[in-house]
């Protein structure tokens, strides 16, 4: 289970349907071009948490049709509607996804006995593998290593998709437990990520960029990190641009520019791009095609 996986990316009409096709040309690209060691379904890049079940229960059906076994695959099934996340996590266990993540609980202010008991009813629920989505700066839910480590001592919870600046905190988790896995969320932040002992990363920008987050992956572990910063921040430049021209839509365009057909659009009430963003997303695309 370790590596780059990609955050996948989904591909709406301009209704806000599913568009199935360039789902699959999108899912295609990551493991054939890309070539990414995994996908993670159903994730904020996904626009997971503005779609309905039904649709989130096609998506993971697409993608594992479509990725069939040439690369693992993870389904985010969290949701603060814990019935849905439970209904969606036995649905992606039984298409054979090789572990399910959720989204830490948001919106409302749960106390960490509530967070717990979501995992367990999720895990006790399905019987599936579990790897936690923190990701403060969305959710507002900030665990300590204690609470890492109190929802970590269950067999089933095999590790964490760690999307935070605080390295204080990653190192600690690593140093706590060796032997879960840990994914870098932030895929600006990836090679001191690596240096600091994670087991993969799981970013957005891969499904555009995951070959040079597999050599910055690679160089650091090899301990190049000269050459390993200068192609942090070649992808950070590249980020920093897509970030400033909205992230989704412009990752979306610089998909079409690679010859990946999809419709494109994102989901309401994430807006369209201007025809002027849609030629910034082009430029962007066009250095490093
Ligand atoms: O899955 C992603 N987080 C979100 C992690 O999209 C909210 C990241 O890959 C970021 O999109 C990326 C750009 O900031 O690091």
């Amino acid at each position: 289970m370790k590596g780059i996986y990609s955050a996948l990316l989904i591909s709406f009409d301009e209704k806000g349907d599913l568009d199935e096709k360039g789902i699959r040309n999108i899912i295609r690209y990551n493991i054939d071009v890309m070539k990414v060691d995994g996908l993670y379904v159903g994730g904020s890049t996904g626009e997971n948490f503005m779609i309905s079940t039904e649709m989130k229960k096609r998506v993971f059906e697409i993608a594992k049709d479509e990725a069939k076994n040439d690369v693992k695959l993870i389904a985010q099934v969290g949701s603060i509607n814990l019935f849905e996340a439970v209904e969606l996590g036995k649905f992606a266990t039984e298409l054979g996804y090789d572990s399910l993540s959720a989204v830490t609980p948001f919106y409302y202010k749960f106390d960490f006995e509530e967070i717990k008991n979501y995992y367990m009813t999720i895990v006790n629920e399905t019987n599936n593998n579990m790897i936690i989505y923190s990701i403060p700066f969305l959710t507002g839910v900030n665990m300590n290593v204690t609470q890492f480590g109190e929802l970590l001592s269950h067999d089933k919870i095999i590790g964490i998709k760690f999307t935070a600046g605080d390295f204080y905190l990653l190192e600690r988790v690593r140093k706590a437990f060796p032997n879960k896995l840990i994914y870098a969320g932030f895929d600006e932040m990836l090679l001191p990520a690596v240096a600091l002992g994670v087991d993969g990363a799981i970013g957005s920008t891969y499904n555009v960029t995951g070959k040079i987050a597999k050599e910055i992956f690679d160089l650091t572990k090899a301990g190049k990190l000269e050459l390993a910063r200068e192609k942090q921040t070649y992808l950070n430049d590249i980020i920093e641009a897509i970030l400033s021209n909205g992230l989704y839509q412009t990752i979306k365009e610089i998909l079409k520019l690679k010859g990946v057909e999809s419709e494109g659009y994102c989901r309401l009430p994430m807006k369209k791009l201007s025809p002027e963003k849609i030629e910034k997303a082009k430029e962007i695309g066009k250095k490093f095609l």
